[in-house]
Formats: C-alpha cells, sequence, structure tokens
C-alpha cells in the first residue's frame, strides 16, 4: 500500500530552464507528492511526466560539469578495470560521457535518450543509442552484441518510469557472471540530511537498499557489496549479480542495518521527515528574508534541479535571491523555473558586491569553497539548506 508523507505542492519539471521569450507563457506543473510503499518500502512520486517531456534536447544537465564527478568516475574506472576486470562495458544513460571515456572504444556502448548528449559519445566514437531504456532497445542490442561483462547506470534507474521493465533489460544484456553497478542518491542520507531537494520530477524513486532487495530478488538478482559515495550529497553504489553467484559482503548487511536503525522500513521515519522539511522551509525563508531587509546581496550559487524544487516549494524568488550563476552553458541566460529567476554566466569568482551565496549545489560545497576562497577571505558567505537551514561560517 502506497502511503503519501510529503506534498512539495505544485512543481515545474525542474530542468525545463526558460528563455526570455517563455517567461510569459503558461509552464507544465505537477502536483509533487512522495509516497512509501508500507509492502516494498520503495519511496516514488505519486505523479509523474513522461520521458519524453523531460529528456529531450532542451535537458542542459552535464555530468562533466563538476570536477568531484569527473575524479569519481577516473577513479571508479580504475578500480573496475583492476578488480572485475570486464572485457565489454554497456552504460545506460551516459550523458556526455564522463565515465564511458575510460573504456575501449571498440567494446564500450553507451545509451543516451538526450540525443545532444548522445551525439557527444557519438563524436568521440563510442556506439550510442539514442533511445531510451526499453526491453525494445535491449532486445536490439542483443541481436546486435553478445552479453556484456559491466553493466554501469548512475542516476538514470530513479528516472525510468517502469522499474521491474528496465531491470529485466538489464538482465537480458547481463553476463552470466557479470556485474550491474547502479548508482544512485542513498534515500538514508536524504533522510537524515533532510536534502528534500532529491524529490523533483526525474527522481521517480529515490532508493533505499531495503526497497532495492525487494525489487531485484523478483529478478533474480541481488546486491553483494555496496560502497556509501559523498557524491550528490550522498549516493550509494549497488554491486548486483545474478543470485547465488558471489559472497555477499559485509557492506550489504550495514547498509540494511543502518536503515533498520532509521526505520527506513516504516511510515513513521518519513512523516518525522515531513514534519523536519515543512519547518525548513519556514526557516529557509525567514534567514533569507531577515538578510534581505538588512540590505543584503544575496545571488545563488549552481542552479540545479534541486534549486528548481527549493525555491518552488519555499516559494522564493528574485526578490530573495538577485539571480543564480551557473558554470554549464545551456543553463546561461536562461530562468529557474516556475519561480523564473535569472540564471547568469558563472564568473571566475564571485563578484565583489554579493554578500551571500545560497549553495543551490550544496553537494558541491567541497569544491567550491576551494575555488571561491577570495570570496570567504573577503567576509562573504555561502548559505545553506543542508542539513537545516544556515549561514556557513
Ligand atoms: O540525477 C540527476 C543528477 C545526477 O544531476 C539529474 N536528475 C539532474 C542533475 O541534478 P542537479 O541539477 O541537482 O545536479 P548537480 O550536479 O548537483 O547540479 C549542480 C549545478 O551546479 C550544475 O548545473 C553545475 C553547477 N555548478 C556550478 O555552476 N559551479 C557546479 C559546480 C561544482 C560549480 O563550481
Amino acid at each position: 500500500m502506497n502511503k503519501i508523507f510529503l506534498n512539495l505542492g505544485l512543481q515545474p519539471l525542474a530542468n525545463r530552464l526558460l528563455d526570455k521569450k517563455e517567461l510569459k507563457k503558461k509552464e507544465l506543473k505537477l502536483p509533487l507528492k512522495i509516497q512509501f510503499n508500507t509492502k516494498s518500502f520503495l519511496v516514488s512520486l505519486k505523479n509523474t511526466v513522461s520521458s519524453k517531456e523531460m529528456f529531450n534536447d532542451k535537458y542542459p544537465y552535464r555530468s562533466s560539469s563538476s570536477k568531484t564527478i569527473n575524479n569519481e568516475y577516473k577513479k571508479l574506472s580504475n578500480k573496475i578495470k583492476k578488480t572485475l576486470k570486464p572485457k565489454s562495458v554497456l552504460e545506460v544513460g551516459s550523458n556526455d560521457g564522463t565515465f564511458l571515456k575510460y573504456f575501449d572504444k571498440r567494446t564500450t556502448v553507451g545509451i543516451e535518450p538526450v540525443k545532444k548528449h548522445a551525439k557527444i559519445t557519438k563524436k568521440n566514437g563510442f556506439f550510442t543509442y539514442d533511445n531510451f531504456w526499453t526491453i525494445k532497445l535491449a532486445n536490439q542490442i542483443a541481436k546486435k552484441y553478445k552479453k556484456f561483462d559491466l553493466i554501469f547506470s548512475a542516476n538514470t534507474l530513479s528516472h525510468i518510469h517502469d522499474l521491474d521493465e528496465s531491470i529485466k533489460a538489464i538482465k537480458l544484456l547481463l553476463n552470466t557472471n557479470g556485474t550491474f553497478i547502479l548508482e544512485d542518491p542513498s534515500l538514508l542520507k536524504i533522510i537524515l540530511n533532510n536534502a528534500y531537494d532529491q524529490f523533483y520530477d526525474e527522481h521517480i524513486y529515490v532508493f533505499s537498499t531495503l526497497a532495492l532487495k525487494n525489487i531485484l530478488i523478483k529478478h533474480n538478482l541481488e546486491i553483494y557489496k555496496i560502497e556509501n559515495l559523498k557524491t550528490h550529497g550522498g549516493s550509494n553504489r549497488y554491486y548486483i549479480c545474478k543470485s547465488g553467484l558471489k559472497k555477499i559482503e559485509k557492506s550489504f548487511f550495514n547498509n540494511i542495518k543502518n536503515e533498520k536503525k532509521s526505520h527506513l522500513h516504516k511510515i513513521i521515519a518519513y512523516k518525522n521527515f515531513s514534519i523536519r522539511i515543512n519547518n525548513s522551509r519556514k526557516n529557509l525563508k525567514e534567514l533569507l528574508i531577515k538578510l534581505k531587509n538588512n540590505n543584503k546581496k544575496i545571488i545563488g550559487y549552481g542552479a540545479s534541479a534541486k534549486s528548481t524544487l527549493i525555491f518552488n516549494y519555499c516559494k522564493l524568488t528574485s526578490s530573495e535571491v538577485s539571480y543564480f550563476t551557473d558554470s554549464t552553458k545551456d543553463k546561461q541566460n536562461k530562468y529557474l523555473p516556475g519561480v523564473k529567476i535569472e540564471i547568469r554566466k558563472q564568473p571566475m569568482n564571485i563578484t565583489s558586491d554579493v554578500d551571500y551565496s545560497f549553495l543551490g549545489a550544496w553537494n558541491f560545497y567541497e569544491e567550491i569553497k576551494i575555488k571561491e576562497r577570495n570570496f570567504l577571505k573577503n567576509g562573504g558567505r555561502f548559505i545553506t539548506h543542508v542539513p537545516y537551514p544556515r549561514i556557513l561560517k
């Protein structure tokens, strides 16, 4: 049974940035309610929009847009080559090739429905299918290639409506001894960090180990190892194989234990989260309004999908945050959906007229604070809402 525990209001598509000429047009919006399934423990969106609405050539997110992610994938690819030694690799959701590029072009295949992103990996010599991930596509690939030793998918399966079909399609192309690596935001971290901004149209599912285990069992697959990552504010990297193939490592049991300790298998954990999120909204709004009343200039740093969610949920506008800056070319000179705040090109450094910078990309704070050390040295300060709204010292 699905129980709704959080209502994030009417939300625009988080990455459907607006051109100047679209500012007066009506935007597509969906009532964003988050639900918990009391049987499978799966957390998902109550309402969704079609994949085509979300992932088309207007989709601006590039996985290569931060040093942190680039470094992480470089490290991971080296580790995979040493330990799993795959002879063939398939990536579901290859974006602009940030992970793919470390593997052999002759034996690596990408899947990326955003055509302009797929074009990049194609240009770099990787065979890329610019289609959505379905059984039909997997069958088509099976005719051309043998099965794959490694299937990798980061921040993608959570974005696809039919989870069972996605997993069936993965299984169809996975070698008997193959490994499927799945990476997605950790529900436990989201709950502990009050990071409600991970719930938006694209994140149809937010996985816990508890839920994923229940889903995979139906497909005769199991998790044998988990790495807890810092990326995207806390993600899990699940190593998955056909059931009974490998010894289940301690990390799996530890994750289950930690999730149960935080009651992720009970509705009460989610109800309490919802109360904290309501307070978080109130406190963030109060903090920004107070600073504004003291004539402080506040901007947003990183026009992430998460920023769209926060600003629409908290009803924050350019009265509080003058504009956003972002390093992604496709986001510049556009406007944040719903609240219509301008997104400017990110200058080398935050300009000296800015007093506070709201961290839209709070998950990259370690990287950002090094880049913006002069801003901090000159008295500028960052603001975040995780785990609670505050000015960072
Ligand atoms: O799952 C998803 C994740 C992986 O990426 C997608 N649904 C969409 C996207 O979510 P997001 O937009 O919240 O992701 P990021 O990576 O947290 O976005 C950070 C934004 O900040 C990017 O637009 C790049 C920008 N940025 C910047 O302007 N200056 C980032 C850094 C590190 C910087 O120095």
